[in-house]
Protein backbone atom coordinates (compact mmCIF):
# COMPACT_ATOMS: atom_id res chain seq x y z
CA UNK A 1 0.00 0.00 0.00
CA UNK A 2 3.26 2.27 0.51
CA UNK A 3 5.46 1.39 -1.93
CA UNK A 4 7.67 4.03 -2.60
CA UNK A 5 6.61 6.51 -0.21
CA UNK A 6 9.13 7.75 2.26
CA UNK A 7 8.34 8.25 6.05
CA UNK A 8 10.10 10.12 8.51
CA UNK A 9 9.18 8.91 11.99
CA UNK A 10 9.87 10.84 15.47
CA UNK A 11 9.72 9.36 18.95
CA UNK A 12 11.13 5.77 18.75
CA UNK A 13 12.93 4.96 22.09
CA UNK A 14 13.04 1.64 22.25
CA UNK A 15 10.84 -1.45 20.66
CA UNK A 16 8.00 -1.08 22.81
CA UNK A 17 7.82 2.41 21.17
CA UNK A 18 4.16 3.56 19.65
CA UNK A 19 7.05 5.16 16.45
CA UNK A 20 8.24 1.57 16.23
CA UNK A 21 4.66 -0.04 15.46
CA UNK A 22 4.16 2.32 12.78
CA UNK A 23 7.33 1.99 11.68
CA UNK A 24 7.38 -1.95 11.20
CA UNK A 25 4.00 -1.45 9.70
CA UNK A 26 5.06 0.89 7.02
CA UNK A 27 7.92 -0.68 6.22
CA UNK A 28 5.57 -3.84 5.94
CA UNK A 29 3.52 -1.76 3.24
CA UNK A 30 6.82 -0.90 1.42
CA UNK A 31 7.59 2.34 2.71
CA UNK A 32 11.44 3.57 3.23
CA UNK A 33 11.85 5.17 6.83
CA UNK A 34 14.10 7.29 8.31
CA UNK A 35 13.94 7.95 12.42
CA UNK A 36 14.87 10.84 14.38
CA UNK A 37 14.86 10.81 18.53
CA UNK A 38 16.43 12.33 21.35
CA UNK A 39 20.33 12.21 21.13
CA UNK A 40 20.93 10.26 23.79
CA UNK A 41 18.94 7.14 22.44
CA UNK A 42 20.36 7.32 18.64
CA UNK A 43 23.46 5.11 19.07
CA UNK A 44 21.75 2.35 21.78
CA UNK A 45 18.49 2.37 20.95
CA UNK A 46 17.80 3.67 17.10
CA UNK A 47 20.17 2.84 15.30
CA UNK A 48 19.99 -0.97 16.13
CA UNK A 49 16.32 -0.68 15.62
CA UNK A 50 16.46 1.01 12.19
CA UNK A 51 19.01 -1.33 11.00
CA UNK A 52 16.44 -3.71 11.65
CA UNK A 53 14.31 -2.27 8.74
CA UNK A 54 17.38 -1.59 6.07
CA UNK A 55 16.93 2.54 7.35
CA UNK A 56 20.41 4.58 6.70
CA UNK A 57 18.48 7.65 7.98
CA UNK A 58 18.92 8.36 11.63
CA UNK A 59 19.39 11.78 12.93
CA UNK A 60 19.26 13.31 16.33
CA UNK A 61 16.68 16.19 17.17
CA UNK A 62 15.09 17.63 20.41
CA UNK A 63 11.72 19.43 19.20
CA UNK A 64 12.27 22.03 21.82
CA UNK A 65 14.98 23.49 19.28
CA UNK A 66 14.11 25.15 16.12
CA UNK A 67 17.88 24.60 14.78
CA UNK A 68 17.76 21.02 15.77
CA UNK A 69 14.53 20.55 13.52
CA UNK A 70 15.63 22.55 10.58
CA UNK A 71 19.17 20.27 10.47
CA UNK A 72 16.81 17.48 10.51
CA UNK A 73 14.77 18.30 7.48
CA UNK A 74 17.62 19.72 5.51
CA UNK A 75 19.45 16.16 6.25
CA UNK A 76 16.40 14.81 4.85
CA UNK A 77 15.91 17.19 1.55
CA UNK A 78 19.13 15.93 0.61
CA UNK A 79 19.10 12.78 1.10
CA UNK A 80 15.41 11.78 0.05
CA UNK A 81 14.40 14.82 -2.10
CA UNK A 82 10.95 14.90 -0.54
CA UNK A 83 8.69 13.20 1.88
CA UNK A 84 5.47 11.81 1.88
CA UNK A 85 4.40 10.34 5.51
CA UNK A 86 5.50 12.36 8.27
CA UNK A 87 4.83 10.83 11.96
CA UNK A 88 5.20 12.87 14.98
CA UNK A 89 4.07 10.31 18.30
CA UNK A 90 6.09 11.77 21.04
CA UNK A 91 5.26 13.99 23.97
CA UNK A 92 6.74 15.06 27.55
CA UNK A 93 5.63 16.57 30.52
CA UNK A 94 7.58 16.93 34.21
CA UNK A 95 6.58 13.56 36.33
CA UNK A 96 5.50 16.17 39.02
CA UNK A 97 2.95 17.03 36.54
CA UNK A 98 1.70 13.78 36.22
CA UNK A 99 0.31 13.06 39.69
CA UNK A 100 -1.53 14.98 42.23
CA UNK A 101 -3.71 17.86 41.27
CA UNK A 102 -4.33 19.95 37.85
CA UNK A 103 -4.62 23.18 40.00
CA UNK A 104 -0.95 23.18 40.97
CA UNK A 105 0.71 22.67 37.57
CA UNK A 106 3.57 25.26 37.25
CA UNK A 107 3.96 28.06 34.56
CA UNK A 108 7.19 26.07 33.60
CA UNK A 109 5.57 22.75 33.59
CA UNK A 110 2.44 24.58 31.89
CA UNK A 111 4.67 25.56 29.13
CA UNK A 112 6.82 22.77 28.91
CA UNK A 113 4.44 19.96 28.70
CA UNK A 114 2.66 22.43 25.46
CA UNK A 115 5.97 23.23 23.87
CA UNK A 116 7.02 19.27 23.61
CA UNK A 117 3.74 17.53 23.33
CA UNK A 118 1.79 20.30 20.79
CA UNK A 119 3.96 22.77 19.20
CA UNK A 120 6.03 20.79 18.41
CA UNK A 121 4.36 19.35 15.56
CA UNK A 122 3.36 22.47 14.52
CA UNK A 123 7.14 22.82 14.06
CA UNK A 124 7.58 20.03 12.52
CA UNK A 125 5.09 20.27 10.09
CA UNK A 126 6.15 23.65 8.73
CA UNK A 127 9.83 23.08 8.59
CA UNK A 128 8.56 19.63 6.52
CA UNK A 129 6.72 21.24 4.26
CA UNK A 130 8.88 22.17 1.69
CA UNK A 131 9.52 18.61 1.16
CA UNK A 132 5.51 17.16 1.37
CA UNK A 133 4.55 15.53 -1.79
CA UNK A 134 0.93 16.75 -3.23
CA UNK A 135 -0.71 12.97 -1.29
CA UNK A 136 1.24 13.46 1.88
CA UNK A 137 0.01 12.62 5.15
CA UNK A 138 0.93 13.91 8.80
CA UNK A 139 -0.06 11.51 11.89
CA UNK A 140 0.41 12.24 15.27
CA UNK A 141 -0.81 10.58 18.67
CA UNK A 142 -3.37 11.76 20.81
CA UNK A 143 -5.39 10.68 24.19
CA UNK A 144 -8.75 10.53 25.13
CA UNK A 145 -7.38 12.71 28.16
CA UNK A 146 -7.80 15.32 26.04
CA UNK A 147 -11.53 15.71 25.60
CA UNK A 148 -12.35 13.96 29.12
CA UNK A 149 -10.48 14.09 33.01
CA UNK A 150 -8.47 11.08 33.11
CA UNK A 151 -6.94 11.23 36.82
CA UNK A 152 -3.04 12.23 36.81
CA UNK A 153 -2.89 12.51 32.76
CA UNK A 154 -2.82 16.42 34.15
CA UNK A 155 -1.41 18.83 32.28
CA UNK A 156 -0.74 16.36 29.49
CA UNK A 157 -4.86 16.35 28.51
CA UNK A 158 -4.00 20.27 28.03
CA UNK A 159 -1.52 19.42 25.94
CA UNK A 160 -3.43 17.15 23.90
CA UNK A 161 -6.52 19.53 23.56
CA UNK A 162 -4.31 21.50 22.33
CA UNK A 163 -2.13 19.09 19.60
CA UNK A 164 -6.48 18.09 18.53
CA UNK A 165 -6.91 21.72 17.47
CA UNK A 166 -3.51 22.32 16.16
CA UNK A 167 -4.53 19.34 13.94
CA UNK A 168 -7.71 20.77 12.69
CA UNK A 169 -5.90 23.98 12.05
CA UNK A 170 -2.83 22.61 10.56
CA UNK A 171 -5.26 20.46 8.00
CA UNK A 172 -7.19 23.54 6.89
CA UNK A 173 -3.57 25.47 6.42
CA UNK A 174 -2.30 22.26 4.32
CA UNK A 175 -5.16 20.95 2.88
CA UNK A 176 -5.12 22.70 -0.38
CA UNK A 177 -1.71 21.66 -1.54
CA UNK A 178 -3.11 18.23 -0.70
CA UNK A 179 -1.13 17.37 2.31
CA UNK A 180 -3.73 15.61 4.89
CA UNK A 181 -3.30 16.07 8.96
CA UNK A 182 -4.65 13.86 11.50
CA UNK A 183 -4.34 12.21 14.82
CA UNK A 184 -4.46 8.02 16.09
CA UNK A 185 -6.11 8.55 19.49
CA UNK A 186 -4.68 5.25 21.09
CA UNK A 187 -5.98 3.14 24.18
CA UNK A 188 -3.24 3.06 26.78
CA UNK A 189 -0.62 0.86 26.24
CA UNK A 190 2.60 -0.15 27.47
CA UNK A 191 5.71 1.96 26.67
CA UNK A 192 8.27 3.65 28.05
CA UNK A 193 6.34 6.77 28.50
CA UNK A 194 3.25 4.66 30.30
CA UNK A 195 5.64 3.03 32.64
CA UNK A 196 6.03 4.29 36.36
CA UNK A 197 2.86 6.62 35.75
CA UNK A 198 1.06 6.43 39.43
CA UNK A 199 -2.15 4.46 38.68
CA UNK A 200 -0.84 3.52 34.62
CA UNK A 201 -1.06 -0.43 35.80
CA UNK A 202 -4.08 -0.19 37.88
CA UNK A 203 -6.07 1.24 34.58
CA UNK A 204 -4.31 -0.73 32.38
CA UNK A 205 -6.05 -3.86 33.50
CA UNK A 206 -9.61 -1.65 34.30
CA UNK A 207 -9.33 -0.94 30.59
CA UNK A 208 -9.17 -4.28 29.19
CA UNK A 209 -12.40 -5.43 31.59
CA UNK A 210 -14.49 -2.76 30.17
CA UNK A 211 -13.72 -1.19 26.49
CA UNK A 212 -15.92 -3.09 24.04
CA UNK A 213 -13.58 -5.08 22.72
CA UNK A 214 -12.62 -6.75 26.02
CA UNK A 215 -8.71 -6.20 25.57
CA UNK A 216 -5.97 -3.66 25.87
CA UNK A 217 -4.43 -2.05 22.36
CA UNK A 218 -1.10 -3.24 20.94
CA UNK A 219 1.46 -0.91 19.21
CA UNK A 220 0.52 -2.98 16.20
CA UNK A 221 -3.42 -2.22 15.85
CA UNK A 222 -2.04 1.74 16.16
CA UNK A 223 0.34 0.48 13.33
CA UNK A 224 -2.27 -0.59 11.11
CA UNK A 225 -4.01 2.75 11.64
CA UNK A 226 -1.08 4.59 10.52
CA UNK A 227 -0.69 2.16 7.77
CA UNK A 228 -4.70 3.74 6.53
CA UNK A 229 -4.15 6.80 7.37
CA UNK A 230 -0.73 7.43 5.29
CA UNK A 231 -2.16 5.78 2.20
CA UNK A 232 -4.56 6.77 -0.57
CA UNK A 233 -7.53 4.63 1.27
CA UNK A 234 -7.79 7.22 3.64
CA UNK A 235 -7.55 10.25 0.68
CA UNK A 236 -10.79 12.06 1.51
CA UNK A 237 -9.78 12.20 5.46
CA UNK A 238 -7.97 15.05 7.01
CA UNK A 239 -8.07 16.64 10.56
CA UNK A 240 -9.39 13.68 11.98
CA UNK A 241 -8.98 12.23 15.43
CA UNK A 242 -9.28 8.07 14.59
CA UNK A 243 -9.38 5.93 17.77
CA UNK A 244 -7.57 2.70 18.46
CA UNK A 245 -9.32 2.39 21.71
CA UNK A 246 -10.81 -0.98 21.54
CA UNK A 247 -14.34 1.32 21.83
CA UNK A 248 -13.32 2.58 24.93
CA UNK A 249 -14.63 6.48 24.26
CA UNK A 250 -17.85 5.30 23.08
CA UNK A 251 -19.04 4.41 26.83
CA UNK A 252 -20.73 6.67 28.71
CA UNK A 253 -20.55 4.63 32.02
CA UNK A 254 -17.78 2.37 31.59
CA UNK A 255 -18.60 -0.93 33.14
CA UNK A 256 -18.51 -4.32 32.54
CA UNK A 257 -22.03 -5.06 32.09
CA UNK A 258 -22.23 -2.07 29.34
P1 LIG B 1 7.70 6.39 24.20
O1 LIG B 1 8.33 6.74 25.51
O2 LIG B 1 8.13 5.16 23.55
O3 LIG B 1 7.86 7.61 23.19
C1 LIG B 1 7.88 8.96 23.60
C2 LIG B 1 8.97 9.63 22.81
O4 LIG B 1 8.97 11.05 23.03
C3 LIG B 1 10.37 9.14 23.21
O5 LIG B 1 11.03 8.61 22.07
C4 LIG B 1 11.05 10.41 23.66
O6 LIG B 1 12.42 10.45 23.38
C5 LIG B 1 10.30 11.45 22.87
N1 LIG B 1 10.54 12.81 23.33
C6 LIG B 1 10.27 13.35 24.55
N2 LIG B 1 10.70 14.62 24.60
C7 LIG B 1 11.26 14.90 23.40
C8 LIG B 1 11.91 16.05 22.83
N3 LIG B 1 12.08 17.18 23.55
N4 LIG B 1 12.36 15.98 21.55
C9 LIG B 1 12.20 14.84 20.83
N5 LIG B 1 11.62 13.73 21.30
C10 LIG B 1 11.15 13.76 22.57
O7 LIG B 1 6.12 6.39 24.52
P2 LIG B 1 4.83 6.23 23.56
O8 LIG B 1 3.74 5.81 24.47
O9 LIG B 1 5.17 5.42 22.38
O10 LIG B 1 4.52 7.75 23.13
C11 LIG B 1 4.36 8.15 21.78
C12 LIG B 1 3.15 9.05 21.63
O11 LIG B 1 1.97 8.28 21.85
C13 LIG B 1 3.07 10.22 22.61
O12 LIG B 1 2.56 11.35 21.93
C14 LIG B 1 2.05 9.75 23.62
O13 LIG B 1 1.41 10.84 24.25
C15 LIG B 1 1.12 9.01 22.70
N6 LIG B 1 0.17 8.08 23.33
C16 LIG B 1 0.61 7.11 24.17
C17 LIG B 1 -0.30 6.23 24.76
C18 LIG B 1 0.16 5.16 25.72
O14 LIG B 1 -0.66 4.68 26.50
N7 LIG B 1 1.41 4.74 25.70
C19 LIG B 1 -1.66 6.34 24.46
C20 LIG B 1 -2.09 7.34 23.58
C21 LIG B 1 -1.16 8.21 23.02
O1 LIG C 1 0.75 10.54 26.72
C1 LIG C 1 1.00 9.67 27.53
C2 LIG C 1 2.22 9.78 28.41
C3 LIG C 1 3.07 10.97 28.11
C4 LIG C 1 4.16 11.27 29.11
C5 LIG C 1 4.68 10.34 30.00
C6 LIG C 1 5.70 10.71 30.88
C7 LIG C 1 6.26 9.77 31.92
C8 LIG C 1 7.66 10.15 32.34
C9 LIG C 1 4.66 12.55 29.12
N1 LIG C 1 5.65 12.94 29.97
C10 LIG C 1 6.17 12.03 30.83
N2 LIG C 1 7.17 12.47 31.67
C11 LIG C 1 7.88 11.61 32.46
O2 LIG C 1 8.75 12.06 33.25
N3 LIG C 1 0.13 8.61 27.65
C12 LIG C 1 -1.11 8.64 26.91
C13 LIG C 1 0.34 7.46 28.56
C14 LIG C 1 -0.31 7.79 29.86
O3 LIG C 1 0.29 8.60 30.74
C15 LIG C 1 -0.57 8.76 31.81
C16 LIG C 1 -1.75 8.03 31.56
C17 LIG C 1 -1.59 7.41 30.31
C18 LIG C 1 -2.59 6.57 29.60
C19 LIG C 1 -0.43 9.51 32.96
C20 LIG C 1 -1.45 9.52 33.91
C21 LIG C 1 -2.62 8.81 33.67
C22 LIG C 1 -2.79 8.05 32.51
Amino acid sequence: MLEGRKALIFGVANDHSIAWGIARALHAEGATLGFSSVEGLIDRRVRPLADRLGSTFVEPCDVQDDAQIQRVFHRWGEAYGELDILVHALAFARREDLEGTFVDTSREGFALALDVSAYSLVALTRHALPLLTPRASVLTLTYYGAEKVVANYNVMGVAKAALEASVRYLAADLGPRGVRVNAISAGPIRTLAASGVSGFKTMYGRFRDVAPLRRNVTIEDVGSAAVFLASDMAAAITGEVLYVDGGFNVLGVPTEEA
